[in-house]
């Protein structure tokens, strides 16, 4: 198993630009690799409305956590598209999964509640470190770069909504595509 990555170990956009003054880029980071891997107060687990695991980022998270997980979430009863509901973290680094639901292909309000009910969840539990996922566009199919929008918009907008509420929110990136399109949104042009 590959070690943990701390959340020191990831500058903000605004440490990697060298911007002071916005609290939203002071918030937020890009990161690029394995979302099991981090050590942060909750991972979002990309799920379906079953919430008993899959594929993709989902099969890597229960591999990840072992059995314990799976067992949780049988007791979840399911979770709503646009909804997301809160687990333990198991084996993981992480001490929570919040199991998220987007929708499948692209609709933008649904994937917009994905991410801000996963927020909601993390502020609701106290959890002050929350890295996503790029929900939906995997099996689900959802456009990257629209898909990209709407996390960086929605999230910027829960922050502004619930100052104070989590100190950190990484956007967790795993292939070339969503490496570039979160590159060239926050960190080659920033939204400050
Ligand atoms: N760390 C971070 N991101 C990852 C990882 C990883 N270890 N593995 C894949 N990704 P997907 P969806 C990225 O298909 O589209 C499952 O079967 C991947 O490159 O995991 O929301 C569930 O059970 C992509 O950018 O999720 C559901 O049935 C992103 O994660 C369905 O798939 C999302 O891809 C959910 O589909």
């Amino acid at each position: 198993m590959q070690a943990a990555v701390e959340l020191s170990a990831i500058p903000t956009v605004a440490a990697q630009l060298g911007r002071v003054g916005s609290r939203f880029l002071e918030a937020i980071s890009v990161y690029r690799g394995d979302i099991t891997r981090l050590a942060v107060d909750a991972i979002v687990n990309a799920a379906d409305t079953a919430v008993l695991g899959g594929g993709g980022v989902d099969g890597a998270i229960h591999r990840a956590a072992g059995p314990g997980l799976l067992a949780e979430c049988r007791g979840l009863g399911g979770c709503a598209t646009g909804q997301a509901k809160l687990t333990a973290g198991y084996g993981l680094p992480a001490r929570h999964v919040i199991h998220a639901v987007g929708p499948v292909g692209e609709q933008p309000e649904l994937l917009a509640s994905a991410y801000r009910a996963s927020l909601n969840v993390a502020r609701d539990a106290g959890l002050r470190s929350v890295a996503f996922p790029c929900i939906s566009t995997g099996v689900f199919g959802y456009p990257p770069d629209a898909a990209a929008s709407v996390a960086v918009n929605t999230v910027r907008a829960w922050l502004d909504a619930n100052p104070a509420a989590v100190d950190r929110v990484v956007f967790c990136v795993f292939n070339d595509r969503s490496a570039r399109i979160y590159a060239s949104l926050l960190l080659h042009s920033p939204q400050n």
